[in-house]
């Protein structure tokens, strides 16, 4: 079998959940040719692509998928592209809050997904949940994460991408949300298209 480190993001900017790591739980061990390897993630610039990088170094995974709450997006995104660039208009989970300085000082100033995202994406709307290809993950800890995952694998046999998932309707009263099985769901049907 083929080997999946999927992550999901601790909680941040005062929620209580961060659907992504919930979403992540939810997962079967197993999903068509991958094993899941689940581990939850920290908020912070740095620490959380550290985290993820040390996790693959040991398990060695064929893929590699991050995923993280995007709060008012209408549907799950799979990321197309990450930028080199933080800047944070909320601090991290330790206070650190970067203004306009690269992720990976002298890197490439954008780096694509090197999984299938767009039929990731096209698979998902087809069973009927949104999900769209997104071009921008923003510039805080989601898109620091895939930009150094993306640049520790160049050219390796590692695939890597991120996915954003919106609020589920627990966290939020007048945000756009989908139900955590839904989301869940989403997941498994992107990973069953890689
Ligand atoms: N979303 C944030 C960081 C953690 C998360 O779940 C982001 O989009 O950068």
């Amino acid at each position: 079998m083929k080997k999946l480190l999927i992550t999901g993001f601790e909680p941040f900017g005062g929620e209580k959940i961060n659907p992504s790591w919930e979403a992540v739980k939810l997962l079967p061990d197993k999903i068509g040719d991958f094993e899941l390897n689940k581990i939850e993630i920290p908020v912070v610039f740095g620490k959380a692509a550290k985290t993820v990088i040390k996790k693959a170094e040991e398990i060695k995974p064929d893929a590699i998928i991050c995923v993280g709450q995007a709060g008012g997006r209408t549907g799950v995104t799979p990321e197309m592209v990450a930028i080199n660039l933080r800047f944070a208009s909320i601090t991290d989970n330790e206070g650190n809050q970067p203004k306009d300085v690269p992720c990976v000082p002298d890197g490439e100033n954008a780096l694509f997904s090197t999984l299938p995202v767009r039929k990731m994406a096209e698979a998902v709307s087809a069973k009927g949940t949104p999900c769209s290809v997104s071009y921008s993950a923003g510039t805080y800890v989601c898109n620091d994460l895939i930009y150094h995952v993306l640049h520790h694998y160049k050219g390796m046999e590692t695939k890597s991408c991120f996915i954003h998932v919106p609020f589920i309707p627990e966290q939020t009263n007048d945000k756009p949300s989908l139900p955590l099985e839904t989301i869940a769901k989403a997941l498994e049907i992107a990973i069953e298209a890689i």
